[in-house]
């Protein structure tokens, strides 16, 4: 998978590329990840990429030449032009389902952007979706980009360690993931629960399970919600 970020700072990802699981990804070739400054397209001296918007209002508006120039840029790099995502507060929110269904994309762009905004323009023509990471505001979009990567990038399969930790994952069965212990046996005088050193994996999955539901009712009955309307599981 070949994923292309354009960023006005692409020193930002130096530290979160260069670690863990995304670090090994790219180097066992799972993923090729390429940075571009949508700054070099600028077109004037003073490298202008954002302008007042039209029609007024506070800040600045990200101008669509730049960010329209370094995308063509990186398109013509591949033969596939990939999945164009701009990321943006008012987008699709960015949830497990996604991240699976990126991760089974050959290549895909994402978009950081600064100041107030895009030029409605640039998603027509980069015929780009719009994602966000959730209901609050970053000053940019290079968080969002970070986020995106990791997620998808730990289910590229030969990514993790170990082949069923991702399918384990919280939200990939519609619930928050159960409670773990590792040793000691007793913390603090509290000790793990008796069933986890039973070796009964019977019980084990059921006492997994009923958690799971508790911590999901507890922390995001949402998710519970939307389990009973889409698959009456539960
Ligand atoms: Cl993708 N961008 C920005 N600027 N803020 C966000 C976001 C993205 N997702 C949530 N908040």
């Amino acid at each position: 998978m070949r994923i292309d970020v354009l960023t006005l700072f692409p020193d930002m990802f130096a530290s979160p590329l260069s670690l863990s699981i995304v670090k090994r990804a790219q180097h066992r070739g799972l993923v090729q990840i390429a940075l571009s400054n949508i700054r070099d397209f600028a077109a004037n001296s003073y490298k202008k990429v954002d302008d007042t918007p039209y029609g007024g209002g506070p800040g600045m508006v990200m101008m669509p030449r730049p960010v329209l120039e370094c995308l063509e840029n990186v398109q013509k790099q591949e033969s596939l032009n990939g999945r164009v995502i701009l990321l943006t507060p008012q987008g699709r929110k960015f949830d497990q389902k996604l991240a699976k269904e990126l991760a089974a994309e050959q290549r895909i762009i994402l978009i950081a952007g600064h100041y107030e905004g895009f030029d409605e323009r640039i998603r027509i023509v980069a015929n780009a979706e719009e994602v966000s990471i959730g209901d609050y505001v970053l000053s940019g979009g290079e968080l969002a980009a970070m986020v995106i990567i990791d997620a998808v990038v730990r289910l590229l399969p030969g990514s993790l360690g170990d082949e069923d930790s991702a399918a384990n994952d919280s939200f990939s069965d519609g619930l928050l993931e159960y409670p773990q212990y590792t040793r000691p046996e007793e913390f603090n005088g509290l000790k793990v629960p008796d069933v986890l050193l039973s070796g009964n994996h019977a019980q084990i999955d059921k006492w997994r399970k009923q958690q799971a539901i508790e911590k999901t009712k507890a922390n995001r009955p949402d998710l519970l919600d939307d389990n009973k309307k889409s698959e009456n599981k539960i």
